[in-house]
């Protein structure tokens, strides 16, 4: 059970890998806590400036395992609102709360709640091989883990609906253009663009990623009026920074800032 989260720590950057690659990487009770520790160890951890979640193997992420929901003739199915409320929220609600950006590496499949945990991180970047399946319609469910959430903001109700009722695959290619993530690239040089990504994050204003993060999620519900309250009092906040005062020094050095992430 250690084994179905590999952790990996560079300089600022926690690899976060999946690892049950002989079951897509779906989720069972004990994944979910491997992961569950592990976030809320790093979220901690100062010397960790930036999260990368992908998957061992050809996939992502299945979402749920379903062999652990197999119902036998008058045998009691699971109660699948006791296993959102104790793990699927929670993830999400770790994700959107990390104080620090999180980027999901999609390196292949991501289905059910595999794909809409993606797009709960800040930056989705994917293999042009990989694919996002709302496979939930398929098996008699709705898109969980927010993906009733992400789906019609980002896309709209009529791409929204279309992907949640026919639970059809989209590839990479087609779910950047949409907008629905951040960037499809070639699968050869995906390993290599996620590292560049996660080490560009990890020499960033870390405390700025976090106020840009809040900031962003509030807009959802705020008004433009509540908008700009929130970042007269975010700016006040990081005006006082340590990586603001580098910021605007290394700008009229004409040199490269060096953040200390606070
Ligand atoms: O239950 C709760 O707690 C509520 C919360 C629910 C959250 C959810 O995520 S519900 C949705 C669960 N996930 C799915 O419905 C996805 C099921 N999988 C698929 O639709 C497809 O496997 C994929 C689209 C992911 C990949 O398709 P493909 O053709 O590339 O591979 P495959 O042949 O279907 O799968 C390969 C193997 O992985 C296969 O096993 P086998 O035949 O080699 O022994 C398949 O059964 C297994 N597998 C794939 N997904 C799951 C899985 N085994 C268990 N659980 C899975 N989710």
């Amino acid at each position: 059970a250690e084994t179905s989260i590999e952790l990996k720590q560079e300089v600022g950057v926690a690899t976060l890998t999946l690892n049950r690659p002989e079951r897509l990487n779906s989720f069972n009770p004990a994944m979910h806590r491997a992961l569950a520790a592990e976030l809320d160890r790093l979220r901690d951890d100062a010397e960790v400036r930036v999260l990368v979640l992908t998957g061992t193997g050809r996939a992502f992420c299945a979402g749920q395992d379903l062999s652990d929901r197999a119902v036998t003739p008058g045998q009691q199915a699971a109660d699948l609102g006791e296993s959102i409320e104790r793990y699927y929220a929670p993830l999400v609600r770790r994700l959107r709360d990390m104080p620090k950006p999180v980027i999901a590496a999609v390196n292949g499949v991501a289905a059910g709640a595999g794909a809409n945990i993606a797009l709960a991180c800040d930056l989705v970047i994917a293999a042009r091989s990989a694919r996002f399946v709302q496979a939930f319609s398929k098996i008699g469910l709705l898109p969980d883990s927010g993906g009733s959430y992400w789906l019609p903001r980002l896309l709209g109700q009529a791409r929204a609906l279309g992907l949640a009722l026919l639970a059809e695959p989209l590839s990479a290619e087609q779910a950047a253009q949409w907008g629905l993530i951040w960037r499809c690239v070639d699968d050869a040089v995906f390993p290599a663009e996620v590292q560049r990504l996660a080490a560009e994050l990890a020499a960033g204003p870390t405390l700025a990623y976090a106020r840009i993060k809040q900031a962003l999620q509030a807009a959802e519900r705020n008004s433009l009026e509540q908008q700009l309250l929130l970042e007269r009092d975010l700016q006040r906040e990081l005006g006082c920074s340590a990586d603001y005062r580098e910021g605007v020094a290394a700008f009229l050095a004409k040199r490269q800032p060096q953040f200390q992430g606070q």
